[in-house]
């Protein structure tokens, strides 16, 4: 196969603050609304916490050095918000903001560029305290600020800047299914704080620019392209129905400034619609022209068939790991999204789609012609120490390696990638699974206080791969 990756392709790996760091509450850091909600009884898989996770605040040192010996061009890292401003605006905190240029500066001293997340759902108590966080408008300037503070501490370092992670993933998870922070079910607040999250991403994009610094920027979107069940007319209007309140709403309004126009049509009919400002839009059309790139998590893709109005509308998710759990999960009169047979899943019951991944990306450079940076992509799986102290996890080699060639065909079709980072680095906390569910190329004990990292056969892998610039996977190893 053709390698169509070039020398400046980003091969990277990603974390988030909340899911490696721990130092909760060190060196000045406030409360951030995770802090608060994983210690609520019941809320995550075992009642497991971020307190600690990877240790990674304390050991950011050790990790980079790991990173610079797999040879990783690039590390995405999210900032947490309360660790530099720990109430959320006011006051820095200026041990944070050191804690993230030592790690900027490790990373670029071992020429890896750093990718850096500005929001990966960590918002400061305080705020959520005060007014409702993003249920209310103030967040958005609040939000600005903050980023405007991200920009002038590490500006003049850092390239590459996700505004936004998954905004549709933590609105529907907090406002549409109570899994997540705040934990309620509420059509039209989940409409509000996702156009508030638009918001917030496009006045951040604009100051960026305003502020004439050299670099790019995007937000990162969970994107989930389908297929329609059958070629029932019935199951093709459900994949639109999909499309239009699904991958379509998200995207666009950050892409292009404006809401799908049958989406919109529906909200507005179930008065679900919250107030949008003209104002809003003159400024989310204005951030779409000047984003420089469109950020995706990629995992699944979803098979999508018709839906009766008595039909099933959420019914939970495995977050026991236990295969064939997962009951479908749909929007009566909508649609339903079912099990793809053609497809293998993972024990969390995720779809196996490497072609879903060229499929979607070739929607995305049609619908927007933008360059993709793909944010994160891996296996959530239960790896094993063996006796000798290895971890033999084939099976994520074999599933990123198939990703990596969607990407490769991707690229051939025409995608401009700009790189790809894997989910994730070291092993971390999963929000609701837990530190079982790993995805690292570097093992964590977590039961064990040493924390002590162990590269996993993953790790030497793509090691070789970066090494190759890609050509070791597509002459056919994996
Ligand atoms: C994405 C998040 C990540 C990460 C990943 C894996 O949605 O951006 O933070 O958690 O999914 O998900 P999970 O941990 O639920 O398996």
């Amino acid at each position: 196969m053709k390698n169509m990756f070039d020398e400046s392709f980003l091969w990277g790996s990603a974390s988030a603050a909340y899911q490696v760091e721990g130092g909760y509450k060190q060196d000045g850091k406030g409360k951030s609304i995770w802090d608060v909600w994983s210690h609520l009884e019941g809320k995550t898989y075992n009642g497991t916490n971020g307190d600690i996770a990877a240790d990674h605040y304390n050991r950011f040192i050790e990790d980079v050095e790991l990173m610079e010996k797999q040879g990783l061009k690039a590390y995405r890292f999210s900032i947490a918000w309360t660790r530099l401003l720990p109430e959320g605006k006011g006051k820095v905190n200026e041990k944070g903001v050191q804690f993230y240029n030592n790690l900027i500066d490790e990373l670029i001293k071992r020429d890896i560029e750093p990718i850096v997340t500005l929001y990966h759902w960590d918002l400061p108590q305080s705020l959520q305290e005060e007014y409702e966080g993003w249920e209310s408008k103030k967040v958005v300037d609040d939000f600005v600020q903050y980023a405007k503070l991200c920009f002038k501490s590490f500006g003049d370092k850092v390239k590459y800047w996700i505004v936004m992670n998954e905004p549709n993933i933590f609105t529907a998870l907090g406002y549409q299914m109570a899994l997540h922070p705040p934990g309620k079910i509420d059509e039209k607040l989940y409409l509000k704080t996702y156009h508030h999250t638009a918001l917030a991403h496009g006045k951040s994009v604009l100051a960026f620019k305003e502020m004439g610094l050299k670099g790019y920027i995007g937000s990162s979107i969970a994107f989930s392209p389908a297929y329609p069940a059958s070629s029932r007319d019935e199951d093709i209007k459900a994949l639109d129905n999909y499309y239009q309140i699904g991958p379509w709403w998200f995207t666009d309004i950050y892409y292009k400034g404006e809401y799908p126009k049958k989406g919109l049509e529906y909200y507005r009919l179930k008065e679900s619609l919250p107030e949008i400002e003209e104002e809003d839009m003159i400024i989310l059309k204005k951030a779409a022209e000047k984003v420089d790139y469109i950020g995706i998590n990629y995992y699944q893709t979803a098979m999508i068939a018709h839906n009766p109005l008595d039909g099933v509308g959420f019914q939970g998710m495995n977050t026991d790991g236990k295969k064939g759990g997962q009951k479908e999960n749909g929007i009566p009169g909508l649609y339903k999204n079912v099990k793809n047979e053609s497809l293998e899943y993972t024990d969390w019951d995720w779809a196996i789609d490497p072609d879903g991944l060229r499929y979607g990306l070739v929607e995305l450079k049609e619908r927007y012609s933008l360059p993709i940076l793909i944010s994160e992509n891996g296996l959530g799986a239960f790896d094993k120490l063996s006796q000798s102290g290895e971890i033999e996890d084939d099976y994520r080699m074999e599933f990123l390696g198939k990703h990596i060639i969607a990407c490769n065909k991707a690229i051939e079709q025409g995608v401009k990638i700009i790189g790809y980072c894997t989910w994730s680095f070291t092993d971390l906390l999963s929000w609701l699974n837990g530190y079982r569910k790993r995805y690292g190329f570097v093992y964590i004990d977590f039961e064990d206080k040493a924390l002590s990292r162990i590269p996993k056969k993953s790790y030497y892998w793509y090691k070789r791969i970066i090494e190759t610039n890609g050509d070791y996977l597509l002459k056919g190893e994996l």
